[in-house]
């Protein structure tokens, strides 16, 4: 006993000791994942209802894109941009054609991303829109998060991550989210480049806009010259159950960032997908990365790719989170303390009720975990629950049956 209790003590005194403090993680440590399970290192199983992040809608450690990673390893690893590889070329004209883009831009995180969606829009603002030398804007929304670099916190509304890490990136302007008429006279300006938001605010507390929004977005971004930046990183690649957030209205951004679940959660991938008009204001030496599209990478992504449409993730994403949203609309009419349920697909969440008893999301969280299921709260009343698609609706209802013990024990 006491030395099972060390194991996961001693790794999280370790980080204790030796780590940033940057993070303030639930207090499981975690050595092993398959599907929608984690194993802690006293070999404790939990259903995982982050999913990294989104990262891995495909699921832990999928034997297909496992099975890629390691026969790429053994071949070809990284050679640089310097020079050509001979998977680059397969995995661009992959990705184009899945997605329906003339063009990609292959870097890692997805901060990355978002940083050359920004260059892109900017270097296509002064050469085909015509914008004045240095006074091109980038429109963003309140509540937006795409990361952590100084250009994408330049645009963050939120303290904890811009607190005393100015001067911050002029250029920027920020309107208020679900907001057309904003968005409208924000693009007035002759000098705004591009408009660049998240189709569902995940960080934000999953945050959906009005039906209509993304369409009247793409109405207003065309009217006005301005381009349609979607940061589909997190809701991207099946998980509120299309391919793309966008895709519930059918329209499709001038420029498209995905991350995260691109590699499956296997690596860092991410993804700048436009047309030739915008992609090709980049000439050689512009703009680059060491690793970004690294054979490794292509192949692990092309694998990641094929196992959502082989395995229907967007369609078991949608009929699941039906099921799993009527479930915690249940809980709502049985339970004072969950407020409400939102969400698309299998990317969720519920809101405490604030007035309850003194119980926060975080509570929620620690009784969870107790209880086998592994979910982060995202501000102090909101609870996201993201399982990797790969679920199953028995395993959704066992899961759901977690969640209502566990409110139902916090709310004796
Ligand atoms: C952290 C949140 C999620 C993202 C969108 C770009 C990026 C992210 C829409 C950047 C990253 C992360 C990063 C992670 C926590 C996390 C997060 F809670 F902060 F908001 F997912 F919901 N666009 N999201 O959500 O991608 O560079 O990290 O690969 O701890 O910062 P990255």
């Amino acid at each position: 006993m006491i030395d099972e209790m060390t194991k996961s003590g001693h790794a999280i005194e370790l980080e204790h000791r030796y780590g940033a403090f940057n993070y303030k993680p639930l207090p499981v440590v975690l050595e092993r994942g398959e599907g929608v399970f984690l194993w802690d290192v006293d070999g404790k199983r939990y259903f995982d209802f982050l999913s990294a992040y989104s990262a891995v809608n495909q699921g832990h450690c999928h034997p297909k894109i496992i099975q890629a990673l390691k026969d790429q390893a053994e071949v070809l690893t990284l050679t640089s941009r310097a020079f050509h590889n001979n998977v680059l070329g397969e995995y661009e004209e992959y990705i184009c054609s899945y997605f329906g883009y003339d063009r990609v831009l292959p870097m890692n995180s997805g901060v990355e991303g978002g940083e050359t969606a920004v260059k892109l829009a900017r270097r296509w603002g002064y050469e085909i829109k015509g914008i004045p030398a240095n006074q091109a804007k980038i429109v963003f929304v309140e509540g937006n998060f795409w990361g952590r670099t100084l250009g994408a916190i330049s645009s963050s509304t939120d303290p904890d991550s811009t607190i005393n890490f100015g001067p911050f990136m002029p250029g920027y302007e920020i309107i208020p989210y679900n907001d057309l008429s904003a968005l409208e006279k924000a693009c007035s300006d002759p000098n705004v480049a591009g408009f660049m938001f998240e189709p569902i605010q995940g960080e934000a507390g999953v945050v959906m806009p009005d039906e209509g929004y993304l369409t009247g977005v793409r109405r207003i971004c065309s009217a006005n010259k301005v381009l349609m930046i979607a940061d589909e990183v997190q809701t991207g690649i099946a998980r509120t159950g299309k391919l793309l957030a966008c895709d519930w209205e059918g329209v499709k951004p001038d420029i498209l960032i995905l991350g995260k679940a691109l590699s499956g959660g296997v690596l860092p991938v991410s993804a700048v997908l436009s047309s030739n008009e915008v992609m090709l204001s980049l000439k050689p030496g512009q703009h680059g990365s060491t690793f970004g599209g690294n054979p490794l990478a292509c192949k692990v992504a092309m694998a990641a790719l094929e196992v959502v449409k082989e395995e229907k993730l967007a369609e078991n994403a949608e009929r699941l989170g039906k099921i799993f949203r009527e479930q915690m609309l249940a809980l709502v009419e049985r339970y004072e303390m969950v407020k409400l349920v939102r969400g698309r697909g299998l990317l969720n969440a519920i809101v405490i009720n604030p007035f309850g008893d003194g119980k926060t999301a975080k509570d929620v969280c620690l009784a969870l975990m107790k209880n086998g299921l592994l979910a982060k709260q995202t501000h102090e009343h909101i609870i996201r629950f993201a399982p990797p698609l790969v679920i199953t609706e028995e395993q959704v209802l066992e899961c759901c049956g977690i969640i209502e013990r566990t409110i139902g024990e916090l709310s004796e």
